[in-house]
């Protein structure tokens, strides 16, 4: 079995039931790395990780975007696979988000939107998803010259660690994910993406309140335009 030249990263805040439910499906001999980056659990999340012998990482301030920094900046792989323990994201994807990257991809998707996937949101109106593919329309038709991308948004997703630090991401909350690919989308990054089924969250909240995430990204949507850098 050859180990992957890659860290996987669990982003981590409040999880303890999910890391619970996915620990066992977790492909943790698989990669060089784990490492979780904590944002300041106060459940068993941080101690349930250091029993398992996870480094846990702190960040210098709250928010998933810093998260990714810090994971990029403390490890030395090659790669890096991000992935939330919270249910939503499926396990068996993220040896496959790694493969894209083997196969010449520089930026890697599991997307809730694409044929054959599932979105958790249920019911006829779908509101949460219906923005989610808006601003990923956007995102295209802007940004993107190559084929389309149907989730610019899902945070489980893969991509070269030197690759991540060279786009100096700004964001510090959620929508570093947004301004990931729509930065990746402007410097022409080969983009592949792969159907996933996003389950439904194990426990504890989401901590995505859906007007201020959605208010930001409209924000980065912004700032991220040509000439429009002093925005932000
Ligand atoms: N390290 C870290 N993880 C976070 C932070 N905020 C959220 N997360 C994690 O990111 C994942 C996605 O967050 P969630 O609230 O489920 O967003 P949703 O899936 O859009 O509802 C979960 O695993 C959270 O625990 C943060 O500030 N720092
Ligand atoms: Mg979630």
């Amino acid at each position: 079995m050859t180990v992957r030249d890659c860290t996987l990263v669990l982003l981590v805040l409040d999880e303890i039931d999910g890391l619970r439910a996915v620990w066992d499906q977790l492909p943790l001999d698989r990669f060089a790395r784990t490492l979780a980056v904590d944002g300041g659990s106060t459940d068993g999340s941080r101690e349930f990780l250091a029993e398992r012998g996870v480094p846990v990482l702190d960040q210098p301030i709250p928010g998933r975007g810093v998260a990714f920094r810090v994971a990029a900046e403390a490890t030395d792989t090659e790669r890096l696979v991000f992935f939330s323990p919270d249910g939503n994201e499926d396990p068996a994807d993220i040896e496959r988000l790694d493969d894209l990257l083997l196969e010449g991809a520089d930026l890697a998707i599991a997307s809730r939107f694409a044929p054959g996937a599932e979105n958790e949101e249920k019911g006829l109106l779908r509101p949460r998803a219906r923005v989610n593919q808006a601003l990923t329309w956007i995102a295209n038709r802007l940004f993107n010259e190559g084929p389309y991308v149907t989730d610019t948004i899902n945070g489980f997703r893969a991509l070269r660690r030197a690759a991540l630090l060279d786009l100096d991401t700004t964001v510090k909350r959620f929508p570093i994910e947004y301004q990931i690919s729509i930065r990746a989308m402007r410097r022409g990054w080969r983009i592949a993406e792969i159907p996933t089924r996003e389950g439904q969250r194990e426990g504890g909240a989401s901590k995505a309140l859906s007007w201020p995430v959605g208010k930001d990204h409209l924000k980065v949507l912004l700032t991220e335009l040509p000439g429009a850098r002093g925005l932000r």
